[in-house]
């Protein structure tokens, strides 16, 4: 949670051309980058200095970077997402990761979304998804052992508002998940202290501690209450045009 640095990517022309399920209409390209904007001057407030990549129209999810490493104190991990059309964002920002850590990588045929890896301080919470298979959960399980983290594996049935784990979990510091009712009987989360967004905020369930904050999507005021209860500084951001393709807060960052 305590970060400096943040890779983003602004939306591409053809944003709207990426994958989604939400049934919320197509996004609005002037909105998304003016959202984008806002996120990253969020950040910067936050502390962290920026990396700003340059759109890609050749892969119209690219600007949901998370979903291409995973990166922790102690690994950097070049995931291979799991749908086709997302395969090639790994090697397009493989040349900026490499430049800053010594990169393993996720190989075939096994698949990792970055929005999967929930990391919980030196615990890290695998997801087991549509995006995330068992052979790339298991080699990413491997690579974070051996640099120190415990590793829990978490299978999880994808549905609307669920694409990813972190579309529905996230830790904001010390034994602190926010989490959906969809996830919260997972074994995996026993002996955690659960947040639990209210009923019709599950799209605030992925939020992001930065630092001293907590990035939350605008407009959900029940679980502003309930991080503010716990002790936490909210943050909200307008996400709309995120929402309409699947993206959550997380999504927008690599964040070290
Ligand atoms: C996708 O379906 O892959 C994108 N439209 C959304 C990815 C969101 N990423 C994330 O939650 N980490």
């Amino acid at each position: 949670m305590n970060f400096s640095h943040a890779i983003v990517r602004p939306p591409a022309p053809n944003f709207a051309d990426g994958i989604t399920m939400a049934d919320l209409g197509a996004p609005d390209v002037p909105r998304a980058l003016a959202e984008h904007a806002a996120y990253c001057r969020a950040l910067e407030q936050c502390g962290l200095t920026l990396t700003a990549l340059p759109a890609d129209a050749a892969h119209p999810d690219s600007t949901f970077v998370e979903d291409t490493a995973v990166i922790t104190p102690h690994v950097a991990v070049l995931t291979r997402p799991g749908h086709q059309s997302r395969m090639g964002e790994a090697a397009a920002i493989e040349p900026a990761l490499a430049a800053r850590f010594a990169l393993k990588q996720i190989e075939a045929p096994g698949t990792v979304d970055g929005g999967d890896i929930c990391e919980a301080g030196t615990h890290v919470f695998i997801g087991l998804s549509e995006r995330t298979n068992e052979s790339g959960g298991r080699q990413l399980a491997r690579y974070l052992e051996e640099a120190g983290h415990t590793t829990a594996l978490v299978r999880f049935e994808t549905g609307p508002g669920l694409l990813h784990l972190k579309s529905g979990l996230s830790w904001v510091g010390g034994r602190h998940l926010v989490i959906v009712d969809a996830l919260a009987a997972h074994p995996a989360f026993t002996g955690w202290h659960l947040l639990r967004v209210p009923a019709g905020e599950e799209y605030a369930a992925n939020c992001v501690r930065v630092n001293d904050r907590v990035l939350v999507p605008m407009g959900f005021p029940k679980t502003e209450a309930l991080l503010r209860a716990h002790g936490y500084d909210p943050l909200p951001l307008d996400m709309s045009e995120f929402r309409k393709m699947d993206g959550g807060l997380s999504c927008l960052s690599l964040r070290f």
